[in-house]
């Protein structure tokens, strides 16, 4: 028997699905896996059924594809990421599938709208921004492109906080995800590892032993990431730890969101909740145990994986790439180490060889408060051998760069993977670069100042080992998902084929003198700016004009990220407006969201200056509507579903230097957007990509702002010699934003005045000039549709697939397999 089921044609040689077999299905599911007739059943029933039914569907693929690249005994790359922000599958899964027209057909006759039932699916928030939500993209293309890749992270319990707005102010609530099912998973209660911790270390001559004092168990769940439009699927292994405590309300109703959460020395606590911080480094001993927590168990399941089919490590290099999605999971490194050294007996030098073979390493971000560097003393109360192998691979790296580099000591100070000082620590950045083979940046401009600054000495020792990977998006999920009007209408002028090759977007241009074209554009826009204003009025009770252009910056709440700048401008242009009412003023509706981390207390701030400032203008009835502003709660991927393909203008105006790429960019231009940015991250190669005619560029260079900073920045003089900017910082300062208390914002506009690290009163003439011309484009509506198919057409280069084919190629050297 078993002889026979190994072809599994043997179970799911069914004929193509139609609507009669798909609605017999989904009931099938709802019966039998759920346990309730269609009578009783409520909607959430229906949608795990539907989930589990197209689960089905995808799972015949995936196990398709891990026979497949088991027989082939391919070389595979693992991806480690302590963040993966999938946002909801469903949808995503019915398109892999190409099974949305029948779904949708079958549930209308079983009286059920497919849409109703697709907003009712949770949305996994396991990540904070950018770095998770690109590792959800990478996962689509890997899939798709048939690559031998697995991802590899936590299955948190809690994951990034729901935010709601009370008083104006962030309320951070948790996210209990899972409470309401996770029909998507595979549980694996065979692929469990021990983890261990503490204790301490002696040595049998050369030998180090590790007695640890505590162990905890990982236990392996599997979520299937399905290709497009092929039978191939990848699969995202999540660990989760024991855990026994229920949330702590109590401490959570007196605001200490963390506390209630994560801040018991309890080790089941692992891998209870996300840390919410993005770009920011959380030097907590629970996060120090997360990161090891994700990095040996996944280390133990490759190693017994190798193990299984080649009965030896011997190969390990020849076969296997690991990728460090930022330095989150750079203890792999140590722990690779240990593992040759100590557990298999292989000598250091050869131990070190391999290891420096099989990682490879992103830097996602120069922020200096980003840089993790552990306390010597709190690594070697945790993870003892860890630590005097780290201690090792420095003495060994020290000793080359004396001997082929250079013996200045100033020098060898500064690469010393242990920083020394009162207290010592370990410089987990120094330490992915050492261990790497290839470190890459995420956008040119990006790559080339880790060279320059951050990386400079290392770029030094190791010239050849620094490369750029530009970031991508996926046009499964930014697109077709997002946008399904808009990939109707490319899949009509240019057809299907830009789904999995995203260069074909240019095959628009010769569709541009098609006035047809330029219409049916605008039309997809102003519906998907009434779907959203209508978001807005049914979650805000803001009423909004979806013929006034939609302005949006939507991300993490950051200093860098500068949404104080996007502030200063509403507020001159509110001025204007009473200033001189009867101008041909353009609409305007502010958009802005995102989260602040809940211990970040200036990015609070400005949220709720945000919505002070909403609150003011938006009941002003002078401004007749000409301008509104709305904060949305609660950003999230489903929420940037809705919002994006909804804007005109995209908000990119970091400060020169600050944002390694951004990905939102590239979502908001796939959907037609103008962006309006800085020369920063992957806006410059948007620019290079788009043209400068169809992109508002504004504002200093990193050149600029470096030279600000060596001749002494002076915020006070940008704002004395700018009257519109006096006024809007004295409004903020003296309160006319905050009646009802008018210090609220002092320190707001003190450090804005003192300080001002991020240069907004630099930048913020340059600014409101260019949101001028923002409106005078805007006014040719002609013109502006026309910037919009440039945008679109040439924006090709930014899918994840071609960025993952560059990772593919260059650095983890795998290839595709024909899965189909
Ligand atoms: N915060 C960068 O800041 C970048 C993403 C993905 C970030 C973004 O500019 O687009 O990574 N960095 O590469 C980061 O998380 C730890 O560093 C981000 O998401």
């Amino acid at each position: 028997m078993l002889d026979k089921v190994t072809d599994l044609e043997f179970i799911y040689d069914r004929p193509q699905e139609t609507v009669e077999s798909f609605k017999k299905s989904v009931v099938y599911k709802l019966v039998f896996a759920i346990g309730r007739s269609p009578q009783e059943a409520s909607e959430r029933d229906w949608l795990n059924a539907l989930m589990l039914t197209i689960r089905d569907l995808v799972t015949e693929g995936w196990i398709d594809t891990a026979t497949k690249f088991r027989a082939k005994d391919t070389r595979r790359v693992y991806y480690l990421s302590m963040e993966f922000l999938l946002g909801r599958i469903l949808s995503n899964a019915l398109l892999s599938e190409g099974i949305y027209d029948i779904a949708k057909e079958a549930l209308k006759e079983l009286d059920i709208n497919l849409e109703d039932l697709l907003e009712k699916e949770v949305d996994p928030g396991l990540g904070n921004g950018g770095l998770g939500r690109l590792a959800a993209c990478f996962m689509d293309s890997i899939a798709t492109l048939s690559l031998p890749g697995m991802g590899y992270g936590i299955r948190y319990e809690y994951g990034m906080f729901k935010q709601s707005i009370e008083n104006g102010q962030q309320v951070e609530k948790p996210d209990a995800w899972l409470e309401k099912g996770a029909p998507w998973e595979f549980v694996r209660p065979s692929k469990r590892h021990k983890i261990r911790f503490g204790g301490s270390i002696y040595f049998e001559g050369k030998k180090c032993i590790w007695k640890p004092s505590e162990e905890i168990t990982a236990l392996a769940y599997d979520t299937i990431i399905p290709g497009y439009d092929t039978k191939s699927a990848s699969t995202l292994r999540l660990w989760n730890a024991h855990a026994a405590d229920v949330f702590n309300l109590e401490e959570f109703n007196k605001g200490d969101y963390f506390g209630a959460i994560a801040d018991r020395s309890s080790i089941e606590n692992v891998s209870r909740v996300l840390y919410p911080n993005d770009s920011t480094w959380a030097g907590r001993e629970l996060r120090l145990r997360q990161e090891y927590f994700l990095v040996s168990a996944s280390l133990q399941d490759i190693v017994k994986r190798h193990k299984r089919t080649h009965g030896t490590l011997d190969n390990l290099a020849e076969e296997v790439a690991i990728h460090l999605n930022d330095t989150h999971p750079a203890l792999a490194i140590p722990d690779l180490m240990c593992i040759l050294v100590d557990d298999e007996g292989f000598s250091w030098k050869k131990a070190w060889e391999m290891t420096r073979r099989i990682f490879s390493y992103t830097c996602h971000t120069l922020m200096s408060e980003a840089l993790e560097t552990w306390p010597v003393d709190m690594m070697s109360k945790i993870l003892p051998r860890h630590l005097q192998m780290i201690f090792e691979i420095n003495d060994y790296f020290l000793e080359y760069v004396k001997t082929y580099v250079t013996t200045d000591m100033d020098f060898i100070r500064r690469v010393s993977l242990v920083e020394e000082g009162d207290q010592r620590k370990v410089r987990m950045g120094w330490l992915s670069v050492v261990g790497s083979h290839k470190v890459n940046g995420v956008a040119e401009i990006h790559s080339q100042l880790m060279v320059d600054s951050t990386f400079a000495d290392f770029a030094k020792i190791y010239p050849e080992r620094f490369t750029n990977v530009t970031n991508g998006v996926t046009p499964r999920r930014w697109i077709a998902v997002a946008n399904p009007k808009l990939a109707a209408l490319f899949d009509e002028y240019i057809g299907l084929g830009w789904r999995k090759d995203l260069s074909e977007l240019a095959n628009l241009k010769e569709h541009f003198i098609d006035p047809k074209l330029k219409t049916r554009l605008a039309e997809i826009k102003f519906a998907n700016k009434q779907k959203l204003a209508k978001y807005i009025m049914r979650k805000l009770g803001i009423e909004v004009n979806p013929h006034a252009l939609f302005d949006v910056q939507i991300k993490r709440i950051h200093e860098y990220k500068r949404q104080m700048l996007n502030v200063l401008h509403i507020i001159t242009r509110y001025n204007h407006i009473l200033e001189n009412p009867e101008k041909d003023w353009v609409p305007r509706v502010f958009i802005l969201a995102g989260k602040a981390a809940s211990s970040y207390y200036m990015a609070k701030q400005t949220i709720r200056l945000i919505n002070d400032v909403a609150e003011i203008i938006n009941n002003d009835e002078r401004i007749r509507g000409l301008l509104k502003v709305v904060f949305i709660p609660n950003y999230s991927v489903s929420l940037a579903e809705l919002i994006i393909p909804a804007a005109d203008i995209s908000e990119q105006i970091s400060l020169a230097g600050t944002e390694a790429s951004g990905t939102s960019n590239m979502k908001f231009a796939l959907n037609g957007a103008l962006t309006l940015g800085t020369l920063d991250g992957a806006n410059v190669e948007i620019l290079d990509n788009v043209g400068k005619d169809n992109i508002f560029i504004f504002g200093n260079t990193v050149e600029q702002v470096e030279e600000l900073r060596r001749n002494g920045y002076h915020p006070m003089d940008y704002y004395s010699n700018d009257e519109d900017l006096r006024l809007a910082v004295n409004q903020i300062v003296s309160g006319h934003f905050s009646p009802k208390e008018p210090t609220r914002y002092n320190p707001v506009g003190s450090s804005a005045q003192a300080q001002d690290y991020y240069q907004t009163l630099a930048d913020f003439r340059s600014y409101v000039d260019t949101q001028a011309l923002v409106d005078e484009k805007y006014k040719d509506q002609d013109a502006w549709v026309m910037s919009s198919m440039h945008n679109i057409a040439n924006m090709g280069f930014f899918s994840s697939d071609r960025t993952i084919q560059e990772y593919a190629e260059r650095i983890w050297r795998i290839k595709p397999l024909d899965i189909d």
